[in-house]
């Protein structure tokens, strides 16, 4: 996909070209024309190509696994969404409260200029906080700010764009829809050709980057280094490890809801492959399997076979023993020394960090150094 400037003075004004396929919502103005609005910029290409490759070769390995991104389809995101309102699963709340009390505080430290780009479609009242804010910002001083949320999923981005822009008509929005990186890329190019001054504020909220392997979270920080330059910043959400403040217990049950929705959530993935690769896993025979590992500090999801058997996928005939557990997902947790030499390894430096009441969750302010 690409895109075209339509005018270099008015850079904020975007257009799609031809071969891209923009998507735009339409809005009734005051005397009732319809106006499009909110402009998507599609640059994603075609990510699930390899969902029967990547599910081979897991589970080929002797030591058997499925990518965690093949965990949200739509059914699966909107399981997600149901995680985050358990009683159990503190993590949005924790970082809910830590916005609705310090956001204004946050954006203090910004620059008079900047772009804030949010890593994940923001909906909800994380987002609001932080736009709540940057209105504050601009009643006291007439900077440009923007609010720029990158997402792949365009069904989800647009909607919650378009129900941000509704209740924030004076920020300047435009949503991506892009791998994140990607997204970024996009941005710091239209950044460094017509706002020089303007400075980049990379929201990468929920400990999204708990998700990632080690290998993955080092290369996720260079690499986002490189796009950025001197005194951009990554605002990153992360959830805290077992400590004396936050028992294990409050760790464990976050991922073993009484209600069996993060049961149903891990679980899905099995459906998804039955559906779209016509597998044929007999999902009674499979249960859900969380636990805190404290020596790797982290949360380790699995689906643990209670029988031996067979499924088929393609050309493959694959054995599952009885107990066999497939690994599903990671969510490693952090102290605020992990969270400074893993950012101080590609030239970022904590300058501050916000927590909540119980000091479960933290935000970190990471400077380009
Ligand atoms: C998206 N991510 C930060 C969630 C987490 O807590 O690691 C995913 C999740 N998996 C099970 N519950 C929540």
């Amino acid at each position: 996909m690409s895109f075209t400037d339509v005018s270099p003075s008015k850079p904020d004004v975007l257009r799609l070209d031809n071969t891209s396929t923009p998507t735009s919502a339409t809005q009734f103005s005051a005397e009732g024309r319809i106006n499009p609005v909110l402009p998507l910029i599609h640059l994603r290409g075609d990510e699930f190509g390899g969902l029967q490759t990547d599910t081979v070769r897991g589970l080929l390995n002797p030591s058997k696994y499925l990518l965690p991104k093949y965990l949200y389809d739509h059914r699966g995101s909107e399981l997600f969404e149901q995680i985050t309102a358990l009683p159990e699963y503190y993590l949005t709340r924790c970082e809910q409260e830590i916005l609705e009390s310090s956001a204004d505080e946050i954006l203090s430290r910004a620059e008079a200029n900047f772009w804030l780009v949010e890593l994940g479609a923001g909906s909800g009242k994380k987002t609001r906080a932080l736009l709540h804010a940057m209105r504050n910002r601009q009643m006291t001083n007439q900077a440009l700010m923007r609010y720029l949320p990158i997402d792949i999923s365009e069904e989800f981005l647009y909607a919650s764009s378009l129900q941000l822009q509704e209740e924030f008509p004076a920020i300047d929005m435009q949503p991506i829809c892009a791998e994140f990186l990607q997204g970024v890329g996009y941005l710091t190019m239209q950044r460094n050709e017509h706002y020089a001054g303007t400075q980049l504020l990379i929201y990468f909220p929920g400990s999204t980057i708990g998700n990632l392997t080690r290998n993955e979270a080092a290369e996720f920080f260079l690499k986002l280094r490189a796009l950025l330059r001197e005194n951009d910043v990554l605002l990153l959400a992360a959830d805290m490890n077992a400590s004396p403040e936050k028992p294990i217990s409050a760790l464990h049950e976050a991922y073993n809801d009484a209600a069996g929705v993060t049961a149903a959530f891990n679980l899905n993935i099995l459906h998804r492959l039955n559906r779209e690769l016509a597998a044929d896993f007999p999902i009674e025979a499979y249960k859900h399997v969380a636990y805190y590992n404290a020596g790797e500090s982290r949360v380790e999801l699995f689906l643990e076979s209670t029988r031996y058997h067979t499924v088929s996928i393609a050309d493959y005939r694959i054995e599952i023993g009885l107990a066999e557990r497939i690994h599903t997902e990671y969510s490693h947790k952090f102290n605020e020394n992990m969270i400074r030499q893993m950012a101080s390894l590609a030239n970022f430096t904590s300058v501050a960090s916000w927590t909540d009441a119980r000091e479960y969750f933290r935000l970190y302010w990471l400077c380009a150094s």
